[in-house]
Formats: structure tokens, C-alpha cells, sequence
């Protein structure tokens, strides 16, 4: 199918002034005691007693060589959540006759356990899992999606007595391209998932030419359930970017509002993207630059919002504003 190209408006991206980026790099290879490339995608949580957990993803292989070799899954603490030691031992990976790794962890604490969402790619698609853990050593594998969806993230509360998750089917068969929406599924036990509704499609996004897929595990407002996801736009005249030989796409972070009571009405979206790759880091060195990638957000108790996003699928990187001045850009109407 040839690729339908619809440009999109470029002085619509830039970073929305409420964002402050930190300006160190959170998390690195050269963080990792283990074999590590590549380290990003990290889901991130806030204990009650302060302490800080992150699960990312770890691309085993050599970043100087720019090889890569397989993916497994690190854990690391902080307590600042801009610092951060990571444990000796990865603490999850997948791979059998059918799966060959997981990847992109989100994680939420719901019912005194967490729950870690996460893709998964096999011989015969890509799937969404979910697992809990107590101590996050032993998981308890509790779905795996039938093919194609990935990018799940459980919101951290149930919702009239149901589990909720936002997720990423991917319908290559009737939608065209790349065109994949963002959804939301109910369960009873975070093992069947169904009652689907559709939350935001990308022709809503007016920066989006390519795919959305949520963000991190919503955060609970007065006015709704606050949102990040990516959004992709492709210019097929990109050249190079990264270590890989053609990455045309472009990956920002947006921001919208999920209605407290039906999560799946967007109340307020921005109709700018709220962060867009800037500086080096981000659109010069790594993998694939022009890449972020937000898997963690985190309400601070003086109402700032930390936003952990990968830049260029090589580093976790940190930003953030005052859940008040992302509210504030969430006014306009869906469409
Ligand atoms: C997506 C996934 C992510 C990755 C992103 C940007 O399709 O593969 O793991 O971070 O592309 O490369």
C-alpha cells in the first residue's frame, strides 16, 4: 500500500513553555552493572514512603559498537527520582520457542501490588502483557493480548468496580498506513479485558500524520483523568537519524483529559504537541533520534508533574510542569 503522506504544520512544534526539562541525563548504559546498549521506555512509580522504582527497558549489546542483541528488563531505585541505582540483576525478560523478548514496561500500583504492562513480540505479532509482582523479583503473568496491540497502561484505580486500561490496537488491515488509535478495555481481574471503546484517533491529533499510543498510567485530577501519549509524524524526504539506516518518523509527547467517570471521553486535549525533541541528546545522538518516548508520570506532592520519556531510544531523559499549567492547556474540545 503506498503511504499516504499528509504534512504536518511545523510551527506547531515546539515545547510548550510550562515544561522544564532536567537537564542530566537520568538513566544511561553506563548506569547498567550489566550488559546494556541501549536504556529507555522506563516506566516509573512513587512509593507512599517517598522511595522511587523504575522498570525500563535494557538493550543488551554495545553502544559505542552499535550492536544490539537481545532486550531484557531493568530495575532500578532512587530517592529523588532523578538519581538512580539500579539493581545487579535484570528483573524480568521473556523468550521461548514463540516469544522473543518484552519490552516497553509501564508500571502502576493498584490493590497493594503493581502491575507492570508491557509488549511483547512473537513469532506470530506483537502483543500487550500484563503481569503483578509484590516485590518486583516474581511476576505473576496475568494476560497476553491476542496480535496486534501493545503500549497498555492501567490506570491506577478501578473505575466503577473494573480494572481500566488505556492500549494501542494496531488494525493494519482496515485503517491504512500507520493509523493507530488509542483505546481503552475494562476487566474484572486483569485477566479478560473487553467492553472496548475508542478514546482518540490520530485524525483528532492535529500534529499527528502517523500513530498515537498512550503514554504512562493516568493521573487522577479534580477536573480528569490527566494523559500524556506519543505522537508520530513521517516525512518520507528524512534522511538518517540515528544509528538507524532510514528513520523517518518523528516522536512528541501530547497531553489530553479523560473524563473522572467515562475515561473514555476526552474532555480536553491541546492541540499542540507538549513536548518535542530539542537539543542533542534528542535529535542528534542515539538510535533513533527525534524520538520521545514517555512511559512514566508522577504527581510530586507541590503539585508538580514528573514526565519520564526516553529521547532517541537510547537514555531516560525527565521533564516537568505544574499539573495546574497542563490542565490549562487540556481546554480544547476533541475535534
Ligand atoms: C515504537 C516502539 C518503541 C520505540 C518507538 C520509537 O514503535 O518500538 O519501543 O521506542 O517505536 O522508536
Amino acid at each position: 500500500m503506498a503511504y499516504n503522506f499528509k504534512p504536518v504544520d511545523e510551527s506547531l512544534f515546539k515545547t510548550e513553555p510550562c515544561i522544564t526539562r532536567y537537564p542530566e541525563t537520568i538513566l544511561s548504559y553506563k548506569d547498567v552493572p550489566y550488559r546494556s546498549a541501549l536504556t529507555f521506555n522506563a516506566g516509573v512509580l512513587k512509593r507512599k514512603n517517598g522511595e522511587y522504582i523504575m522498570i525500563f527497558r535494557n538493550d543488551i549489546g554495545d553502544y559505542e559498537k552499535q550492536v544490539l542483541e537481545g532486550t531484557n528488563l531493568g530495575l532500578a531505585f532512587s530517592d529523588d527520582g532523578l538519581h538512580w541505582k539500579v539493581e545487579p540483576e535484570p528483573c524480568f525478560a521473556m523468550q521461548d520457542d514463540e516469544i522473543m523478548r518484552v519490552y516497553d514496561p509501564r508500571i502502576t500500583e493498584i490493590d497493594g501490588e503493581y502491575c507492570m504492562c508491557f509488549a511483547v513480540d512473537t513469532k506470530h505479532g506483537v502483543c500487550g502483557g500484563m503481569a503483578t509482582t509484590k516485590d518486583l523479583k516474581n511476576f505473576e503473568i496475568k494476560s497476553i493480548s491476542v496480535p496486534e496491540n501493545r503500549n497498555m497502561v492501567l490506570f491506577p484505580e478501578k473505575i466503577h468496580g473494573k480494572y481500566v486500561r488505556l492500549e494501542r490496537p494496531m488494525p493494519v488491515y482496515s485503517r491504512g498506513g500507520d493509523k493507530f488509535d488509542i483505546w481503552l478495555s475494562e476487566s474484572p481481574d486483569l485477566v479478560y479485558w473487553g467492553n472496548s471503546k475508542l478514546v482518540l484517533a490520530t485524525e483528532d491529533v492535529p500534529y499527528c500524520n502517523d500513530k498515537i499510543g498512550p503514554g504512562a498510567p493516568p493521573i487522577k485530577t479534580e477536573k480528569g483523568w490527566l494523559i500524556i501519549f506519543h505522537s508520530v509524524d513521517v516525512d518520507p524526504s528524512r534522511g538518517k537519524n540515528g544509528w538507524e539506516k532510514a528513520w523517518k518518523k518523528r516522536y512528541v509527547i501530547g497531553v489530553a483529559l479523560l473524563d473522572l467517570h467515562d475515561p473514555s471521553k476526552v474532555i480536553g486535549m491541546s492541540k499542540k504537541p507538549l513536548i518535542v525533541p530539542e537539543g542533542y541528546l534528542e535529535t542528534e545522538e542515539g538510535f533513533r533520534t527525534h524520538a520521545l518516548f514517555p512511559c512514566g508520570m508522577l504527581l510530586e506532592d507541590d503539585n508538580t508533574v514528573r514526565i519520564y520519556y526516553s529521547a532517541s531510544d537510547a537514555v531516560v531523559r525527565m521533564a516537568s510542569a505544574k499539573l495546574d499549567d497542563l490542565l490549562a492547556l487540556c481546554t480544547e474540545p476533541r475535534k
